[in-house]
């Protein structure tokens, strides 16, 4: 009879061994002080207007940080702002979808619901330094909560737009 417990025990390590492997990169407040850096690097377009924002600017928003590998390769700890902070600071609303544009073109395209369900870090520095261009800075878009799934090839990878130089409202 007892030996009927050691395929539920070794069921059970499984799922907790499964469960533990999944855990999404835990996104929390930084306490880092925000970037003095002044140079333009992102261009907002939003009802109109076109404004250029710096690390400063963009990091004044509110800084947040999570510590995990990114699939094409850069690992620690990355420091942003949730890009609906930024919107919210720059008031822009009542868009159907905003666009992120990256420097080789690459584009993504999130809708209002998109920005609901999931928490997506604008990413400005790595272990503290600013992110050069030729390694996915100045600006990368991630999810913390989906580090470990797009390791795995999940498809919302496509949305890991990298080299992020503009924002347009839509
Ligand atoms: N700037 C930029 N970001 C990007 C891409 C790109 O080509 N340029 N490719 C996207 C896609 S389609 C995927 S699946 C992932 C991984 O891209 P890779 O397969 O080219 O490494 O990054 C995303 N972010
Ligand atoms: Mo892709």
């Amino acid at each position: 009879m007892r030996s009927a417990y050691i395929p539920g025990l070794a069921a059970g390590l499984l799922i907790i061994t499964l469960f533990v492997g999944a855990q999404a990169a835990e996104l929390r407040p930084s306490d880092a002080s925000p970037s003095s850096e002044t140079t333009p690097v992102l261009t907002i377009t939003a009802h109109g207007e076109r404004q250029r924002l710096s690390l400063a600017d963009i990091e004044a928003v509110g800084l947040y940080e999570s510590r995990f590998r990114h699939f094409e390769g850069p690992e620690g700890r990355f420091l942003g702002v949730r890009l609906k902070s930024l919107l919210d600071a720059y008031d822009i609303s009542g868009f159907q979808r905003i666009r992120l544009v990256a420097e080789d073109g690459y584009t993504v395209f999130l809708n209002p619901d998109e920005l609901r369900q999931k928490t997506y870090l604008l990413v400005t520095r790595l272990d503290g330094e600013p992110i050069p261009r030729d390694a996915f800075g100045p600006l990368m878009l991630v999810v913390p909560e989906d580090a470990e799934a797009v390791m795995r090839g999940d498809p919302s990878m496509t949305r890991w737009i990298w080299g992020i130089v503009e924002l347009q409202a839509l």
